[in-house]
Parts: C-alpha cells; sequence; structure tokens
C-alpha cells in the first residue's frame, strides 16, 4: 500500500507512534509518505520506502495565525496525486483529521476525481483537553464522525470519546506498540550506567513532554522520598513547561546533584535500559506509551491509576499503580522493590513479558494493515 503519514512530528508520544509505525510499515515493503512541518525525530532520512514531504507555511504579514491546517491540507492532496497514494492516515485528530477531510475533498474535486479515504488515529489529549474546548469540539466531532475508519490506543479513549462527543460510529481499539528488539536490556550499557551512577546508585527515570498533566513535581516528590532511604539518582528525559518548576522544587529540597535533567533524546532506548524504576505519576494518561517503553527495557513502572494505564500495566505484576497525587505510596513502591533485588527482577520480567506478548510491533503493526484494507475495501 500506499500510505500518506501525518503527525506531530517533534516530541511527544502520537508524534512517536506516528513514526514507529510508519518506520515497520515500510520495512513489510509499503510505501509511506510523511507529511508535516518538520522530519519526524526518530527519522534519519535514509530509511529504504520512506518520503517525507515538508510542509510550508507561508508567513505573510497579515496572517497573525499562519493557516497550517490548510497548508497541510493543500501538500497532503498534492503529494496523494502525485504518488498515486492509496489512503492518509492521520495521527492526533487537531487538526489532522480536518486537513485530510479537505484533502479527500479535493482530490474528489481534482482531474481524476477519486476517493483518497482516511483514517483517524485519536491519541489522548486531543479528546480530554484540546477536543473539549468549546472551539474545537464541534470540529473534532465532525472530522471523527467524516473519517473513513477511526482507531483509538485505548478502550479508555474509545469509551471516553464515543461518550463526551456523542460518537455513534465504530470506534476500533489498537494499542499502541514497541518495537521490543530496539527497546531492550539488551545494549551493553555498563559505561553508560557508571556514567550516571557512579557510586552504583540505584537508577530511577521519568520520561515526558513535562507538561502540566505529568505532574512532574510529583517525580520530585516520589524521588526526594526514595534517595532518603536509598542512594539513587533520578534521570529526567524531555524537556516542556514545568521543567523548570521541577528544578527549582529539587533545589529546594537539597537533591538537585541527584536530579540530572538530560533534556530531549533521540534514543531513549539508551537510558531506559540502564534504569531501575520508572515514575509516570500522571494526571491522566490514555495509554503511557513511556511505561511501555520502559517496560520492554525491564524497567518497572510505577504510575498512577488512571486512565488507559491500567490496560497496560497490571498492578502487583508488572508494575505498581497508586491514586493521582499520592506520592507517599508510589515512593513506598519504589523503596520497596529498591530494597528486594529479587522482586525487582521479577516485576521487571513480567513488564517485558508484557511489553513483547501483548504490544510488541511485529502483533500489534499487521492489526493497523487489516484495518487500512477493510478501510479500502469500503471506499472502493
Ligand atoms: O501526553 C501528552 O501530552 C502527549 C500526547 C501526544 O499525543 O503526544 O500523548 C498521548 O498520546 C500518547 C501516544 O498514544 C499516549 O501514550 C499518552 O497517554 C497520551 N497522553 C494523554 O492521554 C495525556
Amino acid at each position: 500500500m500506499k500510505i500518506g503519514i501525518t503527525g506531530y512530528p517533534t516530541y511527544g508520544g502520537s508524534g512517536v507512534v506516528a513514526t514507529e509505525l510508519g518506520l515497520e510499515l515500510a520495512q513489510r515493503g509499503h510505501e509511506i509518505h510523511f507529511i508535516s512541518y518538520a522530519q519526524p525525530i526518530r527519522l534519519r532520512g535514509q530509511e529504504p520506502n520512506i518520503h517525507y514531504h515538508e510542509v510550508e507555511v507561508s508567513r505573510y504579514p497579515l496572517f497573525d495565525y499562519p493557516p497550517y491546517d490548510l497548508a497541510l491540507a493543500t501538500r497532503m492532496a498534492e503529494v496523494a496525486q502525485l504518488y498515486d497514494l492509496d489512503l492518509l492516515h492521520v495521527h492526533y485528530a487537531i487538526p489532522h483529521s480536518v486537513s485530510a477531510l479537505l484533502a479527500r475533498q479535493m482530490m474528489a474535486d481534482g482531474p481524476r476525481g477519486r476517493r483518497l479515504p482516511f483514517v483517524t488515529t485519536l491519541h489522548g489529549t486531543d479528546i480530554t483537553l484540546v477536543g473539549l474546548d468549546r472551539s474545537y469540539l464541534p470540529i473534532t466531532r465532525y472530522s471523527i464522525n467524516q473519517s473513513d475508519g477511526v482507531t483509538a490506543i485505548s478502550n479508555y479513549l474509545r469509551d471516553r470519546t464515543m461518550r463526551v462527543f456523542d460518537v455513534k460510529r465504530e470506534i476500533q481499539v489498537i494499542y499502541n506498540s514497541v518495537n521490543t528488539d530496539v527497546y531492550c536490556r539488551c545494549n551493553n550499557s555498563g559505561e553508560l550506567r557508571k556514567e550516571y551512577a557512579p557510586k552504583g546508585e540505584r537508577l530511577l527515570v521519568h520520561l515526558s513532554n513535562f507538561r502540566p498533566v505529568k505532574r512532574v513535581t510529583d517525580v520530585i516528590e516520589i524521588f526526594d522520598r526514595v534517595h532518603k532511604q536509598i542512594p539513587s539518582r533520578l534521570l529526567l528525559i524531555g524537556d516542556g513547561p514545568d521543567r523548570s518548576v521541577a528544578e527549582w522544587l529539587a533545589v529546594q529540597k537539597g537533591i538537585h546533584e541527584d536530579v540530572l535533567f538530560l533534556g530531549k533524546q533521540d534514543q531513549v532506548q539508551d537510558q531506559l535500559g540502564i534504569s531501575d524504576v520508572l515514575l509516570m505519576p500522571s494526571e491522566l494518561e490514555s495509554f503511557g506509551l513511556a511505561a511501555l517503553e520502559g517496560m520492554a527495557c525491564e524497567v518497572v513502572p510505577i504510575a498512577t491509576r488512571t486512565g488507559g494505564v491500567p490496560e497496560v500495566i497490571e498492578h502487583g505484576v508488572s508494575g505498581f499503580l497508586a491514586d493521582v497525587g499520592d506520592v507517599n505510596t508510589m515512593a513506598r513502591y519504589a523503596i520497596d522493590l529498591l530494597n528486594d533485588e529479587s522482586k525487582l527482577r521479577t516485576v521487571a520480567k513480567a513488564a517485558r513479558s508484557v511489553a513483547t506478548d501483548r504490544f510488541a510491533s511485529s502483533k500489534i503493526v499487521p492489526q493497523y494493515e487489516n484495518f487500512y484494507r477493510r478501510v479500502l475495501e469500503r471506499s472502493s
């Protein structure tokens, strides 16, 4: 198949999912065309079967708000025409599914008058936060209803979309996936571990876009409690609006020398592959891709019981769950685990098994292929 993929190309779970899916599909022989305003971060630009088409947005002085959605729709239609795409797959409803809808209409009105179906994958904040904004809700509902196929990354997100958006159409759940050959504890990274933990300290890790929904200050609060009892260091991967408040809190608590802000990283499997425990105390996660990536690397996730997280982490088996804001309980789980090597290894192995048995890309990507085939059959 020839597939156009659009997502947010920089940092964030939905962009990572879109890019990894495109890479996997290309390896399976499909022709993939990424269409967005920047090259997706995990692309090297050399991969076979992968093309990247940049969307240029003109910055005319009149445009206080440059119309990216329209430029994207135009580029989608151009690329579809030029490369004879079979379908578009957009990740994150706003504004991508609206642009795809316009591109479909442009194609129908074009010289060959053909139908270009599009699939929308819902990721979370497009529904739970942004989509509930009154100014976005009607158009998000409309573009979901108009999509030729809709998928959601968890049962939680599907149910919430149907309920809150009053959507009646079918939404198929296709879980996020992880490439378990790349995400593993299999890179010989003793040197890296020594760099971050020179005195043999335990390593805790957090990976996010540092938005308020991630509750990064809870990460610091949990680590502070762990640090008081266990020689340990905290790796913080990513960047975003709450980074400075987290830095400030680490200084206030006098633990800043053991809190390492690593910023945005391209190869997060390197840091995950040497860590012991992953902290994800989010207010809400429709899935929690960061936890899954950690689990594949045998890092035990300690997270909040929210949204779709319980569909990924089984409490007491493949990780630990607590209520949002309950930093004491999350710290206790971490301390108990780090004091008990055998329990840590058992839960870490169980976490890896969940990643390989239920969420490996080799199992999830064929679900997308089947979904595309059904959409194409229905649209022909
Ligand atoms: O969490 C964010 O702020 C980013 C957002 C995104 O779209 O990049 O993440 C959402 O999609 C991820 C990939 O499917 C999921 O793993 C996250 O759980 C989801 N975030 C939320 O629901 C808050």
